[in-house]
C-alpha cells in the first residue's frame, strides 16, 4: 500500500532552486540551475519566439495529435541544424530522427533502445557529468560506468586518463561525450584532443553518444558549436545525438529536443526510425506540438533565423562579459596568489570552481549564494552587478 512508500531524495540540483525562494536575505543570488537570466536577473522569453508564437496565433494552428515521430518540419530542421543542411548524411537519408520531451526524455528513448537492441552493453559517461545521466540509464537498466575527465589539480581536463579509460572499456561501448560546454565543468576538449578521442573510439568499435544541451550556446555559433559531432559523421561512424532547445532558444518548459541516430545506410535509419516510434508510443504516445512549431517557424525562415542568431550571441557574450568580471574581480581581490586563469579557460553556462562541498556550504550559509554542492556556479545567473560580491564570497570560502 502507499503507506509504505518511502520518501524520494530532491533532485541536487532543481532542489538549489526550492532552497534559493525559501532565503529572505537581499543578497541572495541563485546560481543552481543552468537558466539564462538577464542582468536585472529575470528570465528571458527570446524575442525571436514571441514573434513565432504571434505568427502561430495569427495562423490559427490547430491542436491535432502530433505523428508518434513528432512534427515532419521540425525533425527536418533539427537534424540540418545538428549536422548542416546537405550534409552527405541528410543527404542519403542516413539518420533517423525523432521528435523527444526535450534533451531529458531524447536521451531516455536512446537509453531503451539500448536496452532493447544491445543487451548488457555499457555506457561510458564522464566524471563529473550532469547528474540526471545517471538516474537516465538506471532507470532504462542499462548498465553504466565512468571515465575519467575532470582533473582537480589543474582544475581542467584529464585528458590521458579520459584516453585510457575508453580504450579499455569493453569493445562495443557508448561514449556518452557532451558535444560542447560540458555540464558541469565548463571544460571541453580542444579540436586537436577531439580527433583523438574518435580515434580511440573508432579503433575500439565503440559508438559514441552525443548529449547536445548548448549548441550555439557555448561559442555563440551554432556552426562552431556542433563541430564535435560533425567530425563523427565525417568519419561514417553511426552515433547517437541528443538535442535539446531548452537553453538556445529558452524553451525550457516548452520540452522539445530531438534524438537523431546515425546509421550506416538508409534502410537501416528506417527500421531504427519505427523501433523508437515503438518506444515512444507506450511511454507517451506523441510528442508535444507547441515547442516543435516554434523552432520548425524559426529555424525555416531567414530573418526570424538570423534574428534567433543575434540573440543567441547576446545570451552567449553576455555570459563571457560576466565570466571575465567574475575572474577580474577575483584577481583584483585575492591577495594569495592563486591562479585563477581556469574560470577563462571554461566555456558556457557554468563554471566549476574548485570549490569542495564544505566551501560551497559556506558560500550558501554565509553569502546567500544558491549553487550545487560540487562546486559548479551558473554563470547566467550572474549579473554585472553581482560579481565583486561573488569574488568575495568565493575568496573567503576558499580560505576559510
Ligand atoms: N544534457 C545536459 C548536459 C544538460 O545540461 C541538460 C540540461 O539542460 C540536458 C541534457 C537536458 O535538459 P532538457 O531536458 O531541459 O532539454
Ligand atoms: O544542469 C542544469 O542546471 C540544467 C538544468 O533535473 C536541469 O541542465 C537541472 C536538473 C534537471 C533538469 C534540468
Amino acid at each position: 500500500r502507499f503507506e509504505g512508500i518511502t520518501m524520494a531524495p530532491p533532485d541536487p540540483i532543481l532542489g538549489v532552486s526550492e532552497a534559493f525562494k525559501a532565503d529572505t536575505n537581499e543578497l541572495k543570488l541563485n546560481l543552481g540551475v543552468g537558466a539564462y537570466r538577464t542582468e536585472e536577473l529575470q528570465p528571458y522569453v527570446l524575442n525571436v519566439v514571441k514573434k513565432a508564437e504571434n505568427l502561430m496565433l495569427e495562423r490559427g494552428d490547430n491542436k491535432e495529435y502530433l505523428p508518434i515521430e513528432g512534427l515532419a518540419a521540425f525533425n527536418k530542421a533539427t537534424a540540418e541544424l545538428l549536422f548542416g543542411a546537405g550534409h552527405p548524411v541528410i543527404k542519403e537519408q542516413k539518420v533517423a530522427t525523432i521528435q523527444g520531451l526535450s534533451g531529458t526524455g531524447s536521451l531516455r528513448l536512446a537509453a531503451a533502445l539500448i536496452e532493447r537492441y544491445f543487451p548488457g552493453a555499457k555506457v561510458l559517461i564522464s566524471a563529473p557529468t550532469w547528474g540526471n545521466h545517471k538516474n537516465i540509464f538506471n532507470d532504462a537498466k542499462v548498465p553504466w560506468s565512468e571515465y575519467r575527465y575532470y582533473d582537480p589539480k589543474t582544475i581542467g581536463l584529464d585528458f590521458n586518463g579520459m584516453i585510457q579509460d575508453i580504450k579499455e572499456a569493453p569493445e562495443g561501448s557508448f561514449i556518452l561525450l557532451h558535444g560542447c560546454a560540458h555540464n558541469p565543468t565548463g571544460i571541453d576538449p580542444t579540436p586537436e584532443q577531439w580527433v583523438k578521442i574518435a580515434d580511440v573510439i573508432q579503433e575500439k568499435n565503440h559508438i559514441p553518444f552525443f548529449d547536445v544541451a548548448y549548441q550555439g550556446f557555448a561559442s555563440g555559433s551554432l556552426d562552431e558549436d556542433a563541430a564535435s559531432v560533425r567530425l563523427f559523421a565525417e568519419r561514417g561512424m553511426e552515433f547517437f545525438v541528443a538535442q535539446s532547445y531548452s537553453k538556445n532558444l529558452g524553451l525550457y518548459a516548452e520540452r522539445i529536443g530531438a534524438i537523431n541516430v546515425v546509421c550506416s545506410s538508409a534502410d537501416a535509419a528506417i527500421r531504427v526510425k519505427s523501433q523508437l516510434k515503438r518506444i515512444a508510443r507506450p511511454m507517451y504516445s506523441n510528442p508535444p506540438v507547441h515547442g516543435a512549431r516554434i523552432v520548425a517557424n524559426v529555424v525555416g525562415d531567414a530573418t526570424m533565423f538570423g534574428e534567433w542568431k543575434a540573440e543567441m550571441e547576446m545570451m552567449a557574450g553576455r555570459i563571457k562579459t560576466v565570466r571575465q568580471k567574475l575572474y577580474d574581480s577575483l584577481v583584483s581581490k585575492d591577495k594569495s596568489g592563486k591562479d585563477w586563469s581556469f574560470i577563462l579557460k571554461q566555456i558556457g553556462m557554468f563554471s566549476f570552481t574548485g570549490l569542495n562541498k564544505a566551501q560551497s556550504d559556506n558560500m550558501t550559509n554565509k553569502w546567500h549564494v544558491y549553487m550545487t554542492k560540487d562546486g559548479r556556479i551558473s554563470l547566467a545567473g550572474l549579473s554585472m552587478a553581482k560579481c565583486e560580491y561573488l569574488a568575495d564570497a568565493i575568496i573567503d570560502s576558499y580560505h576559510n
